[in-house]
């Protein structure tokens, strides 16, 4: 390897530069992930000149420290003053020179990462490095001239597809050819450099010399099925432009195309949403306050109490994180039930191919069954994930406190009892705390930590730190009925049954917040849950919901009973509008005395969402959330919030509070609610001018 130590060595910014046997070695030492911010830029800009400039140097190889080559450009800098050099004139200037540059992926290539790479004259990367172009996901598309460089290495149809999907390819696994040159295991430096020493014999080529490859046709016929599939995506219309340059204008203008269209979507309201939410989600998943400073325990070996469709997707979700797990129940019947279905799930996984049978069956041996809640004693976590009954939960906990060893965590599954009340029952409320998982709980990403009063912070650190070995994007939360997730959704939906009160229709409901960006309405919502789950709880809790109510206590429970707010067809999800539950509706509201009227969707996304953005605000004035963002986090991933809208309190900003106050005490005027008057927060915020992110 080259020696900074013969003389020829300088750093440049975050660039090692060390010359030796006629080739320069320019190591990027940048983390945490190597960005191409402006001052490694600035760097790798100084060194290049610096090996052009001397006459020993025949070849240059671009490397990097760490398991990320490079991620990208820095989107922390998007939207701000652009500062020389940018990425592409930076990549023109590589590109351009007389000796070749070879580039040394040792490890995740992405963006602007891999944009540098294609516009070196060769690629050597690690086996397995994970190479691609994910700006779509940030509602933007390579502006560094990949729209350009990859559709001349790979083929136009095989780099829109990959644009398009966002998604890594590996080297040496599912790239496609003529992505890298060469392949290697182990570090790629040596190899790279053997390369560029071979270039600078044979002469370099530059990809943007080569002519588009592959069929227009194919081409053509990928981009409508791309166009199709993604209907309205900004960036997708923009990727396919510009990849289409490459086989109607030479490369410079093809470039042009794509920068002015990159700087567009920069300012796209969607791709800012976008971005926010990437650094929201980082922010989110780091502990906070004593928890930060703690030190997890290690988690080697888990229990599930209840083998039920919540607790063996729980369960799932260690041994995919390859920790053993034993689900504990209290019949044979429902444990063989729960292993019988988590078998199934994975079967299912195998068919389609997301899951090798090697993996599964090595899964399923680090999941066992008991019927004894002795077995929890060797565990390190216990999670409860039975039915919502507090006399039950306070019974096992009480057991559990006397049942598992010293330090072991015991966790709640429940989704919005007292979590302080079961933790006491446990006889040692600081190793208690609650994990509400989504379902299904082996798919939904999100896992609300739920801090008791007593909770230790080493408890809530090593729950913090399990929930990304799981897999999950864990967030800490504080005690209230429903936290923070359910209980705006509980305001959210009192607003859409009031709504069917005053004169709208489930399916007017739901079409507004599909248009709005939601998978699915709050209606079909509830009937794909069963309407008895909500029906239990307000009988529990001494509340109403007429619509609702009408419908359970006529069996309507919703799919499972192929019929609830919707009707269903047999063998079929697909909701049907029902002339009786339009009529039920009609009678409910002119047995109450009012008198119907019409929504548009702008007035029922102001009805759902405001009163959800005010109850949000209590939660901040409560100290149940740590953050706006967190709450935006909550929404985006456990309950379908569109990302390019960045989440409620995101929403909110981006209103004005001002104008949500101000909705809101006319709404709650109205109505005659003073549960929806603008929290003490709101009310301040909006005198002030401010919003709810600190940014
Ligand atoms: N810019 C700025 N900060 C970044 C960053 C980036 N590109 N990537 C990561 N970070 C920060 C992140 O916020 C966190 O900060 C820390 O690094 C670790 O990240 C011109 C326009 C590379 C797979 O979209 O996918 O290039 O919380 O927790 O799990 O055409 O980071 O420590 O303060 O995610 O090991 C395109 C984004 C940009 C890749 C590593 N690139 N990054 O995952 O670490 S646009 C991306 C990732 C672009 C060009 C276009 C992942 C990772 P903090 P992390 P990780």
């Amino acid at each position: 390897m080259a020696d900074a130590s013969n003389g020829n060595g300088h750093e440049h910014g975050p660039v090692r530069y060390a010359a030796a046997d006629g080739v320069a070695v320019l190591t990027i030492a940048n983390p945490p992930v190597n960005a191409l911010g402006a001052a490694l830029r600035a760097g790798l800009a100084g060194a290049v000149t610096q090996a052009g400039a001397d006459p020993s140097v025949e070849a240059v190889v671009v490397a990097a420290e760490g398991k990320v080559f490079i991620a990208g450009a820095d989107i922390s800098e998007f939207g701000k003053p652009p500062v020389p050099p940018v990425l592409p004139d930076l990549l023109e200037q590589i590109e351009a020179m007389e000796i070749p540059v070879v580039a040394a992926i040792g490890g995740t290539a992405l963006g602007g990462g891999l944009e540098l790479a294609l516009a070196c004259h060769a690629r050597v990367a690690k086996s397995g490095a994970k190479l691609g172009l994910p700006e779509v996901k940030l509602g933007l598309i390579p502006g560094a001239g990949g729209t350009q460089r990859l559709p001349r290495l790979i083929g136009a149809a095989a780099a829109l597809k990959l644009m398009i999907d966002g998604e890594p390819v590996t080297a040496g696994g599912t790239a496609p050819s003529g992505l890298t040159d060469a392949v290697c295991e182990g570090d790629p430096l040596e190899q790279a450099i053997a390369m560029a020493r071979s270039l600078a014999q044979s002469g370099l080529r530059r990809s943007r010399d080569a002519d588009a490859q592959g069929a227009r046709e194919e081409f053509e016929e990928t981009a409508a099925a791309l166009l199709k599939r993604n209907a309205g995506h900004p960036s997708v219309a923009a990727c396919v432009e510009a990849v289409r340059a490459t086989f109607d204008l030479p490369f410079a203008e093809g470039q042009a195309k794509e920068r002015a269209a990159f700087l567009s979507l920069v300012e796209d309201t969607r791709s800012k949403a976008l971005r926010y939410v990437f650094f929201a989600e980082r922010r989110a998943v780091r502990p906070v306050g004593a928890a930060a400073d703690a030190q997890p325990r290690s988690i080697d070996r888990a229990a599930i109490i209840g083998g039920g469709t919540m607790g063996g997707g729980i369960a799932m979700c260690f041994a995919n994180a390859g920790i053993p797990v034993t689900i504990i129940e209290t019949g044979q019947d429902g444990l063989d039930r729960g292993l019988q279905r988590i078998a199934k799930n994975y079967d299912i996984s195998v068919k389609r191919g997301s899951l090798s049978e090697d993996a599964r069956d090595a899964r399923l041996k680090l999941i066992h069954g008991s019927l004894d809640m002795e077995s929890t004693g060797e565990a390190d976590i216990v999670i409860e994930a039975v039915f919502e009954d507090m006399a039950l939960k306070k019974d096992i906990f009480g057991r559990l406190g006397q049942l598992t060893k010293a330090g072991t965590i015991l966790a709640t599954n429940t989704s919005y009892l007292d979590v302080n009340e079961i933790a006491n029952a446990s006889g040692r409320p600081e190793d208690v705390l609650g994990l509400h998982f989504f379902s299904p709980a082996n798919v939904m990403r999100l896992l609300e930590v739920v801090r008791g009063e007593a909770t230790d912070p080493a408890v809530l650190a090593t729950a913090m730190k399990l929930g990304s070995v799981l897999g999950k994007l864990p967030v800490m939360v504080g005690v209230c009925h429903g936290f923070v997730g359910n209980r705006m959704l509980a305001v959210r939906n009192a607003q859409a049954e009031q709504l069917l009160l005053e004169g709208a229709l489930p399916q007017n409901v739901d079409r507004a917040l599909t248009a709005f960006g939601f998978r699915m309405g709050p209606f079909a919502t509830s009937d794909m849950a069963g309407l008895d789950i909500g029906w239990r709880m307000r009988q529990a809790t001494g509340q109403s919901a007429p619509v609702a109510d009408t419908l359970c206590e006529m069996g309507r429970f919703g799919q499972k009973a192929a019929k609830g707010f919707y009707r269903y067809e047999e063998g079929d999800r697909t909701p049907h509008a029902d002339e009786d539950v339009s009529q039920l509706i009609e009678r409910i509201s002119a047995d109450r005395g009012v008198s119907r009227r019409s929504f548009d969707d702008r007035e029922i996304v102001q009805r759902l969402v405001y009163p959800m953005i005010n109850e949000g605000a209590k939660i901040l004035e409560e100290g149940i959330a740590n953050s706006a963002s967190d709450i935006d986090v909550i929404w985006l991933n456990g309950y379908g919030w569109p990302a390019w809208r960045g989440g409620p309190m995101y929403l909110a900003d981006q209103v004005g509070l001002q104008e949500i106050a101000r909705y809101l005490e006319d709404l709650a005027d109205e109505l005659g609610l003073e549960s929806l008057r603008p929290s003490a927060l709101l009310r301040q915020l909006a005198a002030e001018g401010r919003g709810f992110s600190s940014d």
